[in-house]
């Protein structure tokens, strides 16, 4: 996709997917390291879908010197944020969603912005690149989004179990009118979407895990006006794209020493 049609299609579906973000050996040995940092589960938080499930998920506001963050600040991911919300963008947090075989629950449709619209972000724009760590499918709760849904602007938020949901009577009538699209990704596939794009996923009842990493930036003009949960602007250092497997390397070293 070159950057016209990336750009394109932002601004009307509020996302696009880009395959093979992640080459076949770093998106390998990303999920080899996820599997072996138990520092992962040890700090993941579980909340309730409100519908007799959890789901389990890593977030990170910090940088630090892991494979995560390498990514997080690798230019593929980062020159296209900026591209997309129009000038330098920085380090909001990133996730690692866990869902796991049979036990994971389900995401509510919501707009992130329904969340960080309360975290003192006086605009939209921030946005975020889920990348698959395992094949994202229909079974096992990959990705909806409602593909236009972030031209409608910011919905009403409520809570469902843990979650933070957009009105369900809204998102129904929504619903009739744009078409949902299941986002099915292989390993090193990701998908860029907007803040204020609907999205949500079933609960995973295959016997596979289907874990993501998500990358979150926000514009740096868009600095959020108090101190609140996701981190002030501070200049993003970004590093060349050959890292990720130089990084990824080193971090999977100091997890299983030879
Ligand atoms: O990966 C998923 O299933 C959904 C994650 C999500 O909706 C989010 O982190 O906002």
């Amino acid at each position: 996709m070159t950057d016209t049609d990336q750009q394109t299609a932002w601004d009307r579906d509020g996302f696009f997917i880009t395959r093979e973000l992640l080459t076949a050996e770093e998106v390998e040995l990303l999920g080899q390291i996820a599997r072996a940092d138990i520092r992962l589960r040890a700090d993941a938080s579980v909340r309730d879908d409100g519908e007799g499930r959890a789901v389990s998920l890593r977030v990170r506001n910090e940088l630090e010197d892991d494979i995560y963050s390498t990514i997080s600040r690798s230019r593929r991911i980062v020159s296209v944020m900026e591209q997309l919300l129009g000038g330098e963008v920085y380090h909001y947090h990133h996730k690692l969603i866990f869902k796991d075989r049979q036990t994971a629950g389900a995401w509510a449709w919501h707009q992130d912005y329904g969340y960080w619209y309360d975290y003192a972000c006086l605009y939209p724009l921030l946005a975020s690149c889920l990348i698959a760590v395992d094949p994202a499918t229909r079974d096992n709760g990959c990705l909806q989004v409602l593909a236009g849904s972030h031209r409608m602007g910011r919905i009403e938020h409520g809570i469902k179990g843990d979650q933070t949901g957009a009105d369900p009577e809204r998102v129904a009538a929504i619903e009739q009118q744009l078409e949902t699209v299941h986002v099915t990704l292989d390993p090193g596939d990701a998908i860029f979407f907007h803040c204020n794009l609907l999205h949500r996923s079933d609960a995973n009842t295959t016997p596979d895990p289907r874990w993501a990493l998500i990358c979150c930036y926000n514009a740096a003009r868009n600095n959020p006006y108090r101190q609140v949960r996701h981190p002030q602007y501070t200049p993003l250092k970004t590093v060349a794209d050959d890292q990720v497997l130089a990084d990824g390397r080193a971090h999977l070293s100091r997890l299983a020493p030879s």
